[in-house]
């Protein structure tokens, strides 16, 4: 009682009251796919967490997007939650030290833990001359990932950069760049998108320590419950333009038929992620909702695959 308490005061010292923090709850429980009699329960996991798995965060060859979508959330107080969770021991972008002080942080956290944190990787590994197109403190990524990630309890990749190679990995892919996993054949639980949306990060961890297990997966290594289903089947536009009353708006089947993207290039069809109902921002938007076609970054090899963007596929 006395730690919830501690909890909700320190929220509150933030600008956050309860209400807004129930509010995330409630919208976490629904992300995670279980019912409301849950909220609870997830509100407990952050309020008077049973653990708080430490955590080595990595970063390979990407933009930081992936972090930075997670840390300048407008849920002003998401990383403040991600905090109370996890015991992030490692993370290049938010620790204070630098240099050769973090190299020994990062050997201290990996010895203290080993066989108990969880891996998160942003980036993607080159695999090409020896690994020698990417490298931290002089060595490779991929001598840092055959390190660090076989003695992690698990292992998460963020972004499509680490699940799949992204960006880095597009064609013609002169470091050979590939997704973590790959990079050194060990399996790795896959949020990708770019960046991949906050929340899904956040409900698989809350998943695990609420349920004692990592969410089920789909064949590309990504939670259910999250990429389950494509942008298609939950996009508005789309009820939209199967609505009689949107049509009747619009004046006629061909108008309505302009406000789907699938003709600008729209890629929604073919890909899986939660978007149009976990959106972006505070749940603000996401991008068919603001105008901009679906590009499938949550697939694998979306830049080969799905370019150019604005052609109907
Ligand atoms: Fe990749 Fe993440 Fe795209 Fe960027 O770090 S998934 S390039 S948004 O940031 O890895
Ligand atoms: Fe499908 Fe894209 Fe059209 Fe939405 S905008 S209905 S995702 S093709
Ligand atoms: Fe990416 Fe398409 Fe969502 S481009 S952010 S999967 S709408």
């Amino acid at each position: 009682m006395e730690q919830e308490k501690t909890f909700y005061e320190r929220l509150k010292s933030k600008g956050v009251s309860r209400r807004d923090f129930m509010k995330y709850c409630t919208a976490l429980t629904a992300t995670m796919g279980l019912s409301a009699s849950y909220v609870p329960k997830v509100a407990e996991v952050f309020a008077a967490p049973a653990q708080r798995p430490p955590v080595v965060w990595l970063h390979f060859g990407e933009c930081t997007g992936c972090s930075e979508a997670l840390l300048r959330s407008n849920y002003p107080f998401i990383d403040e939650l991600v905090l109370e969770i996890l015991s992030v021991e490692y993370h290049e972008t938010i620790m204070a030290a630098a240099g050769h002080q973090a190299e020994e942080n990062l050997h201290a956290a990996v010895k203290k833990y080993k066989g108990k944190f969880i891996c998160v990787v942003e980036g993607a590994v080159a695999t090409k001359y020896n690994g020698g197109y990417g490298k931290v403190a002089g060595r490779s990524f991929l001598e840092i990932a055959k390190e660090v990630v076989p003695q992690a309890a698990a292992t998460i990749a963020i972004g499509s950069c680490a699940a799949y190679g992204g960006i880095a990995g597009a064609d013609p892919n002169p470091g050979g760049y590939v997704g973590v996993g790959e990079a050194i054949g060990a399996s790795t639980l896959n949020i990708p998108g770019c960046p991949p949306n906050p929340i899904n990060l956040v409900g698989t961890v809350v998943n695990y320590l609420l349920l004692g297990k990592l969410p089920a997966l789909d064949d590309k290594g990504r939670p259910l419950f999250a990429y389950g289903k494509t942008i298609h089947d939950q996009c508005p536009r789309r009820s939209h333009f199967e609505n009689e009353e949107f049509v009747t708006e619009f004046g006629s089947a061909e108008a309505a038929n302009g406000y789907c993207l699938y003709q600008v290039g729209c890629r929604g069809p073919e890909t899986y992620n939660n978007c149009p109902v976990a959106k972006f921002n505070d749940g603000t938007s996401w991008p068919v909702e603001a105008g901009a076609p679906c590009i499938g970054c949550s697939e694998p090899k979306f830049w080969d695959t799905m370019t150019p963007f604005y052609e109907e596929m």
